[in-house]
């Protein structure tokens, strides 16, 4: 059974009624949504294959809002459904019923930023792609950057604990976040925003926050550290003629680039058609079974581009990598990342997809597709691989005409057993959400996920905050 199949019922929680429609008016002038068109694209996934019932929408500008309305929905027993961009891909952004929409939209200022220290503190509905403008003119980047970036938040990126394109190189959020500002349930604000490097004095609770999906606390304002910005920058797009190549390619690649690398990436064949056909990008170089992107990402380029082409060099030489461009001005940098970034986009043109984000050896990410290509045989319309090389994290989309459930039935749970017998991870970066909430056993044991239970009844004890997501519906019982 998927995630179709597992459609939870719904709690017993409150309907909103008039009285609590004046409340939030009172609370948000102007800023309660109840225009079924302003809803209806709330109400629907990215992926446009989940969708909620929720008549009401909710755009707090501070934390003191947040803060009231959620003392107010504790208290009446309303269900709350937190949102950011919109862009998750496992259905945990949008209501499964008639859950508050709760969107941090208009928390979108920056508070501080440091420029010696690098450290930004902003709100959490500041669009990532804003930010990295803010970052550039002070000379400073995100460390992180993903394909959503035009649309995401950064509360969203924190909530799910993204990874995306250049945690090769900066490490994940759980690094970079120095601190949050978190509205609990029931209203209570937990200032966490430390902008320390160091701090050691006891549990540090941010970490609960990051990645929880909105199950624990609604993230207000978040304190991030950023990198300066490499002065020099090169991508490379080469060709493989097999995974193993490929594999011997990134082994190459690191040692012969090491502190300037900063982001190894790669598609598949298929990929590349989808691309070609839906959005219309042009192949830079000869058709072949895999697509590799290589950044650089450092501070003198003379030395970069010696060092680059050294490596290309050599695995032209031999024949690890059978064709190549090389970008070092803006606009085609752009342009070959786009070849990557826009895949997920692409896919979305190709029919209804089954997407899988696993976690592997790294040695072993193509194996899953070829075996599922094998597996699925004719049933499904295509089988593609792509993903985060450095991070040993695959892309596994599976494309289907239509809605499909005989092909969801061949897919699942065979692809969550193949990811535990290499002790890997069925969810990389996406997280959980609604679609994937019940296979957690798969990567987690028994123990883990009823801690995880305690600590969601001790901190949202009525379970209003996003229901329906990232735990088990087993949860409590098992
Ligand atoms: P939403 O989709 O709105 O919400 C995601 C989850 O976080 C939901 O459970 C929601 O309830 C919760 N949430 C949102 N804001 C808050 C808040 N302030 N407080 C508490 N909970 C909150 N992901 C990656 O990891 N790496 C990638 O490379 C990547 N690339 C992508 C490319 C494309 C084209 C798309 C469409 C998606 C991609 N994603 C990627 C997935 C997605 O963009 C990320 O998960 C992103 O971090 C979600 O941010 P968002 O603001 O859109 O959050
Ligand atoms: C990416 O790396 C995203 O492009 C999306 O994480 C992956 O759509 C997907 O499967
Ligand atoms: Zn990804």
């Amino acid at each position: 059974g998927g995630a179709e199949s597992a459609a939870p019922r719904r709690r017993p929680f409150s309907r909103v009624t008039a009285d609590d429609l004046v409340f939030f008016r009172g609370v948000l002038p102007g800023r309660v949504i109840t225009d079924p068109d302003v809803l209806e694209s709330c109400n629907v996934d990215w992926l446009k294959t989940v969708k909620g019932n929720s008549e009401v929408l909710l755009r707090p500008k501070t934390t003191d809002e947040v803060s009231q309305i959620l003392r107010y929905c504790n208290a009446r027993n309303l269900a709350v459904c937190p949102q950011g961009g919109n862009t998750g891909l496992v259905g945990g952004s949008v209501p499964v019923f008639d859950e508050i929409i709760l969107s941090t939209a208009l928390l979108n200022r920056v508070l501080a930023f440091d420029t010696i220290s690098g450290i930004l503190t902003c709100q959490a509905g500041c669009v990532l792609e804003s930010l990295s403008e803010y970052a550039d003119k002070q000379d400073f980047v995100m460390p992180l950057d993903l394909g959503a970036k035009g649309s995401c938040h950064i509360g969203g990126n924190v909530s799910t604990n993204a990874g995306g394109l250049r945690l090769l190189r900066y490490g994940s959020l759980r690094g970079t976040v120095l601190g949050l500002e978190v509205v609990l349930a029931d209203g209570r604000v937990l200032n966490l925003l430390a902008s320390l490097r160091k701090d050691n004095t006891g549990f540090d609770l941010k970490q609960l926050f990051i990645g929880s999906e909105g199950t624990l606390g609604v993230v207000t304002a978040v304190t991030i550290l950023c990198p300066r910005k490499p002065r020099s920058i090169n991508v490379a797009f080469l060709g493989c003629s097999s995974f193993q190549n490929l594999l011997k390619t990134f082994h190459m690649c690191r040692g012969m680039l090491g502190e300037i690398l900063s982001a190894f990436e790669f598609l598949d064949a298929s990929c590349m058609s989808l691309l070609e056909n839906h959005l219309k990008l042009t192949n830079p170089i000869s058709e072949s079974p895999f697509y590799i992107v290589i950044e650089t990402a450092g501070s003198n380029s003379a030395h970069d581009e010696e060092k680059l082409h050294n490596f290309l060099d050599k695995v032209m030489t031999s024949s690890l990598v059978t064709d190549g461009t090389v970008a070092t001005e803006e606009a085609k940098i752009k342009a070959l990342w786009s070849l990557r970034e826009r895949v997920t986009e692409a896919l979305r043109h190709d029919g209804y997809t089954y997407k899988y984000d696993i976690s592997l050896p790294v040695e072993k990410i193509y194996d899953l597709v070829t075996d599922m290509k094998e597996h699925l045989g004719s049933r499904a319309k295509n089988v593609v691989g792509y993903g985060h090389v450095g991070d040993g994290n695959l892309h596994l989309n599976v494309i289907s005409p239509t809605k499909d459930v005989g092909l969801l039935a061949a897919i699942e749970p065979y692809v969550y057993e193949w990811a535990a017998r290499c002790r890997g991870s069925i969810s990389a970066e996406h997280g959980l959400g609604l679609k994937k909430r019940n296979f957690i056993y798969y990567s987690k044991v028994p123990e883990a996920v009823a801690l995880m239970a305690n600590i969601k009844a001790m901190l949202d004890p009525r379970g209003i905050l996003n229901p329906y997501k990232t735990l088990p519906d087993d949860a409590h019982s098992r």
